[in-house]
């Protein structure tokens, strides 16, 4: 009997835990699993492949350059979402609004297909990030209501981080499991089961670059963390900064500045999902005042400022 568990079993056997379960979430989860695949081997060869390289032209709704395999990636995601069938709308970093598949479906989703896509023509690391809620609105259509849940909603988030390996990490709420794709079969096999994330680390991840837009409790954070000899560790993909701590332990901070209150990055599909997830983890995840989760969101694109990772260091720079 071999060893290896592969992202499929997983996701048969955690289902079993739950007999009621319709089988709904699984097929989304093996649905995303594929997707994850594909869009694996196309950033694999988007050194090679001029014509995905480069901007598409094109703006996504925060004004950012569509680089041509942010679209692509979004495009398989929600096509493959589409026909699965249990999810009946998504929002997307991509698209300005909500995108309806009028199928019935009882989940809703919020995505970022390729966060970090401005790393994709440097060969650093970029990753998917998304979110599953049940639809709470009973018309045919889903409705904004649906999307404007608070975090602690979810029913599911997860991200693949493409990466010097690929993984697809993901929680149903009961831990956090991540997986590895093995190239050589095309499978997610089990990897790191039952993830936690110290409570310390030695790692802080944020961009010094906007030292003069922090605010000085920031500043006296950053200082503390060079007074304690730490590392600095900032990727410029969240997601593999995310992912790095969350294995060895860290905190990634993208406070408000001075220029943008709000910080950068968007409460439900960056923020949210991976609140999630580190929370599942024994990790923390607040605005750097209130626990993501419990914030209200108003607006799909809203953004908000998010400090995460090891408990220790995130209590610390919120105090600090
Ligand atoms: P800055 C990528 O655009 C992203 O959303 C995250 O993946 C990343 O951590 C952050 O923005 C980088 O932003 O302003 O430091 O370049």
């Amino acid at each position: 009997m071999s060893d290896i568990k592969t992202l499929s079993e997983f996701i048969v056997e955690r289902q079993a835990e739950f007999p009621g379960a319709s089988g709904d979430l699984s097929s989304l989860l093996t649905a995303f699993r594929l997707a994850a695949k594909i869009v694996n081997r196309e950033v694999n060869k988007a050194g090679l492949m001029a014509d995905i390289l480069g901007a598409e032209g094109t703006e996504n709704v925060q004004g950012e350059a569509q680089q041509k395999l942010d679209v692509y990636a979004n495009n398989l995601f929600i096509r493959m979402m589409k026909t699965q069938g249990a999810v009946c709308a998504v929002a997307s970093e991509e698209d300005d609004d909500i995108v309806h598949f009028d199928n019935g479906g009882k989940y809703v989703v919020t995505m970022d297909p390729l966060d970090g896509s401005s790393n994709i023509d440097v060969n650093v690391s970029i990753g998917t990030i998304f979110s599953i809620y049940k639809r709470v609105s009973s018309g045919p259509k889903a409705t904004l209501e649906d999307f404007l849940q608070p975090g602690s909603a979810q029913v599911a988030a997860g991200y693949i981080v493409y990466g010097s390996s690929t993984m697809l990490v993901y929680s149903t709420g009961h831990g956090v499991n991540g997986f590895t794709l093995d190239p050589s079969i095309g499978t997610f096999c089990l990897s790191y089961p039952d993830m936690k994330t110290p409570d310390d680390g030695k790692i802080y991840s944020i961009n010094e670059g906007n030292w003069y837009e922090f605010s000085d409790g920031v500043r006296n954070y950053i200082d503390a963390c060079k007074q304690k000899k730490m590392s600095a560790r900032y990727i410029g993909s969240l997601v593999a900064d995310f992912h790095r701590n969350l294995l060895k332990g860290g905190v990634y901070l993208y406070p408000g500045t001075t220029k943008a209150p709000k910080g950068k990055l968007r409460l439900l599909y960056e923020a949210n999902p991976l609140a999630f997830l580190v929370e599942q983890a024994g990790g923390m995840a607040t605005d750097g005042t209130t626990r993501i989760l419990d914030l209200k969101p108003t607006e799909l694109h809203q953004r908000c400022p998010l400090y995460i990772g090891s408990r220790n260091m995130v209590e610390a720079a919120m105090k600090a």
